[in-house]
């Protein structure tokens, strides 16, 4: 039987979701798995390090990215996804499309991760409500074309919390129930840095709206430009550092991210966070005793 969120839950501790983009171009590892036997090498190596789930996807949503057709993305995913379940790992698919959605949770995915929060894809809702499935409702205000076109937000935290709440509403409206929901506040996706940071700052808030709670900071811009380091950029439209250089970064934001409630952390690099979310555990039980 596919696990609820419940099941999925740890409580007092943050789970670890790996990161399998089977992509031709996404921003932080594109084509680094593109090949589905790499991908599963890959999504297997992560377990080793300690991811508790493995979220495959076969879209970049990376601003400006083509996106691939029904067929292209279930041929990127699907092998994947069924490798890793028949192995005995819990899956999440990473997709927009209700189709592909449904395809994974066939070949065994315990848990649909949609971007879009079912917004992009008319059929999401009702294959929400006629699975069951768990479904992470993101923060997303549509896909973004111009990479320079700039958010607007008065007050972020709050307008997410709200713009996710009638997410919800709409969802339980058409017939998906509470229990299936996790939200996720969305980094990077419509928001500059100053955004993401107020956001990781306020992500209580978040988590107080009663809901598990994933967050994705892994390797995002944000954590490219990190003041104090040598070389770091100084200059406002200076490049960041690249992504493989934010996984420590990632693993502090990551850790704040659990100290402010998430059930899970979604990341490209497993050990740093690991290791991360270990020394919480260690001082929280040292603390108890
Ligand atoms: N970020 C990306 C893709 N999928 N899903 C959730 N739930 N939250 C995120 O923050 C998120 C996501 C973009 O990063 P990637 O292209 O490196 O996977």
């Amino acid at each position: 039987m596919r696990p609820t969120v419940a099941d999925l839950v740890l409580p007092g501790a943050a789970r670890i979701m790996g990161i399998v983009n089977v992509t031709p171009d996404s921003f932080s590892d594109g084509g680094r798995w593109f090949d589905p036997d790499a991908a599963v090498a890959h999504g297997f190596e992560m377990v080793e390090e300690g991811a508790d789930l493995l979220d495959v996807g076969g879209e970049s949503t990376r601003p400006g990215s083509r996106r691939p057709s029904e067929q292209e993305e279930l041929d990127r995913v699907l092998p994947v996804v069924r490798a890793l379940a028949d192995a005995g790992h819990a899956v999440s698919i990473d997709t927009m499309r209700a189709s592909v959605a449904d395809a994974c949770l066939e070949a065994g995915a315990v848990l649909v991760n949609d971007v879009s929060g079912g917004l992009a894809d008319p059929d999401m809702p009702a294959l929400v409500a006629s699975s069951g499935a768990p479904f992470v409702v993101m923060h997303w205000r549509g896909l973004l074309t111009d990479p320079d076109e700039r958010p607007h937000y008065d007050d972020v935290v709050g307008e997410v919390c709200r713009e996710l709440t009638a997410r919800v509403d709409d969802l339980l409206s058409r017939g998906a129930s509470a229990d299936q929901l996790v939200l996720d506040p969305g980094f990077g996706f419509a928001k500059d840095a100053a955004h993401n940071w107020e956001l990781l700052a306020g992500l209580e808030q978040v988590t107080s709206l009663g809901l598990p709670v994933l967050v994705g900071t892994s390797r995002k811009r944000f954590l490219g430009r990190l003041p104090h380091r040598p070389g770091a950029p100084v200059e406002p439209d200076a490049d960041p550092a690249p992504p493989t250089d934010r996984d420590v970064a990632t693993a502090a934001t990551s850790l704040l991210a659990a100290r402010a409630g998430a059930f899970a952390v979604r990341v490209h690099e497993v050990g740093p966070t690991r290791d991360a979310l270990a020394v919480q555990q260690m001082v929280e039980a040292a603390r108890a005793r």
